[in-house]
């Protein structure tokens, strides 16, 4: 009997999570807040629907035969971490799917004895109603352990598989802090910009946004290094435009926060390298500008 899979939200990566375990005839369930409907249809890219059937939540407590996945916002973790805290055993595997920094500092304060993964996707997904959601662009996901565990490998062998049916490919990484800095500079670059600009990923992929573009790459390289992750410029900005490219029919998650009037990410992404930038004396000035721009939006 596989883990039964608790995927907690109705956002649009967990739609993709839950739509990926219903193709794959895993058992899951879906955990909203409050009133908010629980999500109904997934479209994939190529126009199918899947329509989700959840087993039912119940009041039990998880334990090592569930695995939690929390595809929630960075600001959201915090509150959602200390509800779940009393409602999972220590050794119920949580695997974090968010974007930016900040989840493993969290987790080790209030789950610090579960085994606790990170996940990072480029996927792009849309709500596109508060029951649908679209995959609207093809990535991959990385995954690893947030912080040492003594069941590591047995718990790779076992979440891996789970991951992958959910919101793959999965590629692990033994080093998940450069993955993460990875992906931190992808949304440094992609999520500020197309949310001031109102447009699509794709359209920064005009010349006019590449000096822009390259400024942020540089900036978070410089602090990644100083922070002891090595990123290169160049490269960077070669990834930055693959995801562009493979993301282009795609609103960012921070395009569709604004537009929706809700909350942003940008503390946990450029204000995290803003800080992180700060604290080792070093001048991030078009990242400051983004974090400076979203929040006067
Ligand atoms: O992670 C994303 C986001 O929108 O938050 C990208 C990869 C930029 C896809 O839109």
């Amino acid at each position: 009997m596989p883990r039964r899979i608790n995927i907690l939200g109705s956002g649009a990566i967990g739609g993709l999570c839950a739509a990926g375990a219903q193709k794959s005839n895993l058992p899951y369930c879906c955990s909203t807040r409050d009133q908010r409907p629980p999500l109904k249809y997934v479209e994939d890219m190529g126009g199918q629907i899947t329509t989700l059937t959840p087993l039912p939540c119940n009041d039990e407590k998880l334990d090592n035969n569930d695995l939690l996945i929390v595809p929630l916002k960075a600001f959201q973790l915090e509150h959602a971490l200390r509800h779940w805290q009393s409602r999972i055993s220590p050794d119920t595997a949580v695997v974090l799917l968010h974007n930016g920094m900040g989840g493993i500092e969290l987790a080790r304060d209030s789950i610090p004895h579960n085994p606790v993964l990170l996940a990072t996707t480029s996927h792009g997904a849309l709500k596109l109603k508060a029951d649908t959601v679209k995959h609207t662009g093809m990535g991959s996901t990385m995954l690893g352990m947030a912080f040492h565990h003594e069941s590591a490998t047995v718990l790779r062998t076992q979440i891996q598989p789970l991951m992958e049916a959910c919101i793959g490919p999965v590629i692990w990484r033994d080093d998940m802090h450069t993955a993460l800095w990875q992906k931190l500079l992808i949304n440094c670059a992609i999520n500020p910009l197309t949310a001031l600009a109102d447009v699509k990923n794709g359209e920064l992929a005009h010349i006019s946004y590449r000096p822009t573009l390259q400024a942020i790459c540089e900036e978070v390289c410089l602090t990644a290094q100083a922070c002891g992750i090595f990123m290169d410029a160049d490269s960077a900005l070669e990834q930055v435009l693959t995801v562009i490219e493979n993301t282009a029919n795609n609103y960012s998650s921070m395009h569709q926060d604004i537009a929706h009037k809700r909350p942003t990410e940008i503390d946990a992404i450029n204000g995290y390298v803003v800080k992180q930038a700060q604290k080792k004396g070093i001048d991030v000035p078009v990242n400051t500008q983004m974090l400076l721009a979203i929040k006067a939006l």
